[in-house]
């Protein structure tokens, strides 16, 4: 045993094999002689989670000591992925863990890939929400994440007659080894009843919210380990159950089924993941599990404050809530009950500190994701909650009727209620004014938030919206998932890059040097040759390593338009057929899952296998182009592709992607871009040099006056040889023998194309020959990916967590 710098107990190879086999016969009840991969998996797990608690316990101690600000951040999505090495790195025990199992006689690679990925999310926000608990353990910030333990997790992907089929996901989560279940703590959550109107002896108004039943919250504690392994943080997850008691009631009046029933009800409350993003459903379930979140939370938050302090009213000097996307809103609505129903506080007491401990962030411009909840359904869940509701309403828009009084038009933009066939509460509205602080993901997308999304909210609070762009953490998407460019840059810079990238700069100077630029070529081709590998094992195709690699990986969904990417690769497939050849060969990679329920985003993906399967059987394109969508994007997925990517398409219509982050993971990964002024493309093409990115495509100002414009400006397909040859085929037969199939997408293209591919197909064909064109030139291609690396120190979480601590949590350093 010796310890390290934070006086952290460190194991020798000898302990933590000692531990294994103590863990697989104390706890499995295995001997190492039977065991299989996953045994190992879950023993090696086991013991890496004792150090972690050690440092739990140690980091529990100093946070207090120091009395150090609280930070809860609640998100409905953590897309984890999977823990083991990356919490292996994070405490700097990989390489004795690497030579454990070995000396066990198992192979490391097996044992990470037993870890079925923990998706407990559905993309960028999910994802974001896993690199931010990163990063606030990195910085020591005294930070715990909150969402739902969802005993499914996004479905999994299979493509079967070129077609997505959706599988559950049963993770495991019941014997993950990573979470601690705390029944001891669990609590009591009440859901539906009615109100009483009622007056105390004083005379104030004190409704009571009368016969609810109650659902209990169990929580789940997953240690968040930061990287060196000094502080170490959680996420609380939350699964639901039924309460024994309210049963009793009903087991007693002898409906022994109903009560039953209750119980499976609540249980399916954390049941499973929606798959949807970028749509709401409007679901009650949904509504219930956001409900469920919030209040669990804040039971953890009040009962944490109690420990230290009775003094209610200093609760934001002590704790900040971040609302991850207006999902958790509700928070707002169950502190503002809690404080005037249980704390007895006066409304605009409660109010003030509401305010001043909530903030915001908003993720997504998509009109059809932004929350509104039918008023109907709240007044049968939560009662309480909607007159709440009502009364921040009445005022609010009192406020700015006397504010105002010229501008009576505000009042409907900014009132809790659209009003229609269905009154619904605007949950975007709820979580601005609960807020002292909203922010957006990217420099564009907030100041778009300010513009087109609440202007009417930014006039009266112009103070309150600020900008925070999204990072992600280089400890997995740089140390974990390119061993070989970390190792490149630590043989170069040292270690400290991986929690201070801007030392990236320093690559700089090196650019010109002999014999670096075709260190960053090699580790691109052995990436490469690795993906090659996987893709021949999982998918039986074999791709050349030499080809340019160009991928697009995220959900798939018009506005991020894989639709452009597919039509350009037919209109390259035309080409190779009619001149016989092209620049540069290519190997098209595409990966993403599409919401069940979203058909255009389902009959994409079929088209990208259609077409992948005819291009890829074709003999007069062989060696010269092949397309393939890969089965089943997950984090893990991602971390092999992303390495292995020579150009990064992040082709958005300007204005519709908030951010991106997996345009960061490729650019910090030696991959250019070709992209549009969209999300944080702009920050990255800004921060790498335009000579080093693919810029094409109409700008979002661009974009508003073209739809504006409308029909009148429609784009004639049949005066563009090259368009009308592509739509042509689409519909041809050539991809599916049945020529209706694709018929939804040529009327849609030749019809509104809302995301406007066509207005922008032709920019995006030059750019992307210029690419193919570029790519013949190896050596300066490579130097132009060594300077994207050495320019995007800005683009991880730490510097994002840094912004959020200092400008909205009040946390400082
Ligand atoms: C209620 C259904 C639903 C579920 C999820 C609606 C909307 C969402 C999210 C807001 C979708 C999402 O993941 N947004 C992405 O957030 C990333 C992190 O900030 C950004 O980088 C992406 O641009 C944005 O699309």
């Amino acid at each position: 045993m010796r310890t390290d710098a934070t006086n952290v107990k460190m194991p020798s190879v000898e302990e933590i094999k000692k531990s294994v086999i103590s863990k697989l016969r104390y706890s499995l009840c295995l001997e190492v002689d039977s065991a299989t991969n996953a045994d190992i998996f879950n023993a090696l797990a086991l013991t890496i989670r004792d150090y972690q608690l050690d440092g739990f316990f140690s980091t529990r101690k100093l946070q207090e000591k120091a009395k150090s600000k609280r930070l809860y951040y609640l998100s409905m999505e953590f897309l984890l992925g999977q823990s083991l090495r990356n919490n292996l790195m994070n405490i700097g025990l990989l390489q004795q863990a690497e030579h454990a199992v070995a000396e066990l006689g198992f192979d490391f690679e097996h044992i990470t890939a037993e870890e079925p990925d923990a998706a407990l999310g559905n993309g960028g926000l999910g994802r974001l929400a896993a690199c931010f608990i990163d990063s606030m353990a990195t910085l020591d910030i005294a930070a715990s994440g909150h969402g739902i333990k969802y005993e499914y997790g996004l479905f999994k992907q299979s493509i079967q007659h070129n077609q997505q089929v959706e599988q559950p996901d049963d993770w495991h989560s019941t014997h993950s080894p990573w979470l601690i279940e705390h029944h001891s703590q669990l609590m009591l959550i009440p859901l539906g009843g009615h109100i009483e109107e009622s007056y105390d002896i004083e005379g104030n108004y004190n409704p009571m919210w009368m016969d609810w039943k109650v659902i209990v919250g169990i929580p789940h504690d997953y240690l968040v380990t930061g990287y060196g392994g000094k502080t170490v943080n959680t996420l609380r997850l939350y699964s639901a159950g039924a309460s024994d008691s309210f049963d009793v009631h009903i087991f007693n009046r002898g409906d022994y089924l109903r009560a039953v029933g209750q119980k499976i009800a609540s249980e399916n409350i954390s049941k499973i993941l929606y798959p949807a993003d970028e749509i709401q459903s409007g679901k009650e379930l949904r509504l219930t599990q956001e409900y469920f979140l919030v209040a669990c939370t804040l039971r953890d938050i009040f009962h944490d404050y109690a420990q230290h302090s009775s003094d209610i009213t200093a609760l934001p000097e002590a704790v900040a809530i971040q609302l991850n996307d207006t999902h958790p809103a509700l928070a707002i609505v169950e502190m503002m009950r809690i404080l005037v129903d249980e704390h007895r506080l006066d409304w605009s007491a409660a109010w003030e500190i509401t305010q001043k401990t909530c903030a915001f962030t908003n993720h997504t411009l998509m009109p059809e994701a932004l929350e509104t909840w039918s008023v109907a359904l709240f007044e049968k869940l939560l009662p309480r909650h909607l007159q709440i509701i009502y009364e921040i309403n009445h005022r609010l828009l009192g406020e700015v009727a006397e504010k105002w009084p010229d501008k009576p038009h505000l009042l409907a933009s900014l009132s809790l209620f659209e009003e229609g066939a269905e009154k619904k509460i605007r949950m975007a509205n709820l979580a601005i004014v609960g807020s002292h602080k909203i922010n957006g993901v990217a420099k564009l997308h907030s100041e778009l938030i300010t513009q087109t999304l609440v202007p009417d909210f930014y006039f009266i609070t112009p103070e309150k919206f600020t900008n925070q762009t999204n990072g992600v953490t280089p400890r997995r998407w740089i140390q974990q998932a390119n061993p070989g460019l970390a190792m490149f840059l630590t043989r170069h810079l040292g270690n400290g890059w991986v929690t201070d990238l801007d030392r990236l700069q320093q690559l700089k100077k090196l650019a010109n040097e002999k014999g670096v630029v075709e260190e960053v070529q090699a580790l691109k081709l052995k990436n490469k040759q690795a993906l090659c590998r996987q893709i021949a094992f999982q998918q039986g195709v074999q791709l050349d390593p030499l080809a340019m690699f160009d991928c697009q990986v995220k959900r798939i969904h018009e506005y991020k338009r894989q639709l452009l990417n597919i039509l350009h690769v037919i209109h390259l497939y035309l080409e190779i057929i009619e001149s016989g050849h092209t620049p540069t060969p290519k190997v098209h990679l595409f990966a993403g899952k599409a919401a069940p329920g979203y058909a255009m985003a389902k009959l994409i993906i079929q088209l990208i296998n259609e077409v992948a399967k005819t291009i890829n059987g074709d003999p007069r394109v062989k060696g010269q182009l092949s397309v393939l969508f890969l089965e089943d994007y997950k984090v893990s997925l991602a971390e092999h592709i992303i390495p292995a990517t020579d150009l990064s398409e992040q082709i958005s219509t300007a204005g519709t992607e908030a951010s991106g982050t997996s345009n960061m993971k490729f650019a910090m990964n030696g991959a250019l871009t070709i992209g549009t002024l969209d999300g944080a493309n702009i920050e990255i093409r800004d921060a790498v040099g335009k000579e080093n990115f693919y810029l094409f495509g109409a700008n979002a100002d661009e974009i508003t006056t073209h739809r504006q414009v409308g029909s009148h400006n429609r784009i004639d397909h049949n005066r563009d040889p090259i368009v009308s040859a592509v739509l042509e085929a689409l519909i041809s037969g050539r991809f599916n023998a049945n020529t209706a199939v694709f018929q939804p997408i040529y009327h849609m293209l030749t019809n509104a194309d809302h995301y406007c591919h066509l207005l922008d197909f032709d920019s995006y064909r030059l750019a992307q020959h210029q690419a193919q064109t570029d790519f013949l030139q190896q050596r300066q291609w490579h130097q132009r990916a060594l300077l994207n690396i050495a320019n995007m120190g800005s683009f991880s979480s730490d510097r994002t967590i840094r912004g959020y601590a200092k400008e909205i949590w009040g946390i400082g350093f």
